[in-house]
């Protein structure tokens, strides 16, 4: 079936809308950060940079890291550029631009977020780094897509509204699990496997008090101390389980790495946090080519 231009948006030089990117400027195996600033901190490790594009706060370049094909893409802040940089990468590889057709064979991406989190936990140090076994969804991006069975585990979501009441007026938590072969890859020494809640605001939704008093004052304090089968969740940000979800839906392998850089249980914050994200992209760069 043709999808409409309506639909499925291209630029004039047949780039896709918002990414400005034309398939061939993309590499199979993707890193996402958040941070625009970011992309070059990424590629300043690459030996040859061979796509440089910018449109909006996605800015992509892809080039070359000890001989692999890498894009590195910025999705901005939170779930909904999720949903564009998701589609929009699908898209790239999976739909025939010319015919504006789905590709008769489908192909999967490797995509790693390269992240910056807040950890919910006083023993988890500022710079360490965590892979998220799992995404707990706060937003409701997920809930405006049909949702196979087995992609949300629901008693998990259950065990959770139950121990923190959860408000029914904000969105249910959907639970969804990283790719399982990525997270064996990368899980080693310096990166703990950890549970991630990502949610759709930086304050109050992640309980920040500037000067408006929140909803549940508790929330956070509820977060920490929720035990699932023994694990307890580690920290919070804004875009892994809207990855996880995504890349769930559409037969990509996505897993989400955090650098701590607050640690919401006791206060403190890294002292150096270009360092610390640097450290992370290093250990990203050189896990990717192992
Ligand atoms: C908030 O400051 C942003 O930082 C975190 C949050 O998820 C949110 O996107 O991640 P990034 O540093 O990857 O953007």
């Amino acid at each position: 079936m043709k999808i409409l231009e309506s639909e499925l948006i291209l630029n004039p030089d047949g780039s896709i809308y918002h990414l400005n990117l034309k398939p061939e400027d993309l590499a199979s195996t993707i890193i996402t950060v958040g941070d625009q600033e970011r992309v070059e901190q990424v590629s300043c490790y690459f030996e040859k940079i061979e796509v440089k594009k910018q449109h909006r706060e996605f800015k992509t370049h892809t080039g070359f890291y000890k001989g692999k094909r890498i894009t590195v893409i910025s999705t901005g802040i939170g779930p909904d550029n999720i949903d564009i940089v998701f589609n929009e990468l699908d898209a790239l590889v999976n739909v025939d631009f010319e015919s504006r057709t789905l590709k008769e064979n489908l192909g999967a991406l490797e995509i790693v977020r390269v992240g910056t989190s807040g950890a919910m936990q006083a023993d988890i140090p500022v710079d360490s780094i965590i892979a998220s076994e799992v995404g707990i969804g706060f937003d409701n991006l997920l809930h405006f897509y049909e949702v196979p069975d087995q992609l949300f585990d629901e008693e998990f979501s259950e065990a959770f509204q139950k121990h923190t009441g959860w408000n029914a007026n904000n969105s249910k938590p959907y639970v969804v699990a990283a790719n399982q072969e990525l997270l064996t890859k990368f899980t080693s020494e310096g990166i703990k496997k950890g549970i991630t809640t990502t949610n759709v605001g930086f304050y109050g939704p992640q309980g920040r008090v500037l000067r408006l008093p929140l909803q549940d004052p508790e929330m956070n304090r509820k977060i920490s101390s929720f035990l699932y089968n023994g694990r307890r969740i580690t920290n919070l940000e804004m875009e892994t389980a809207a990855i996880y979800g995504m890349s769930g839906l559409l037969g990509h392998k996505a897993l989400s790495l955090n650098v701590i850089l607050a640690n919401r249980a006791n206060g403190s914050f890294s002292k150096d946090p270009k360092m610390a994200i640097d450290n992370l992209i290093k250990k990203t760069l050189d896990k990717l080519v192992q």
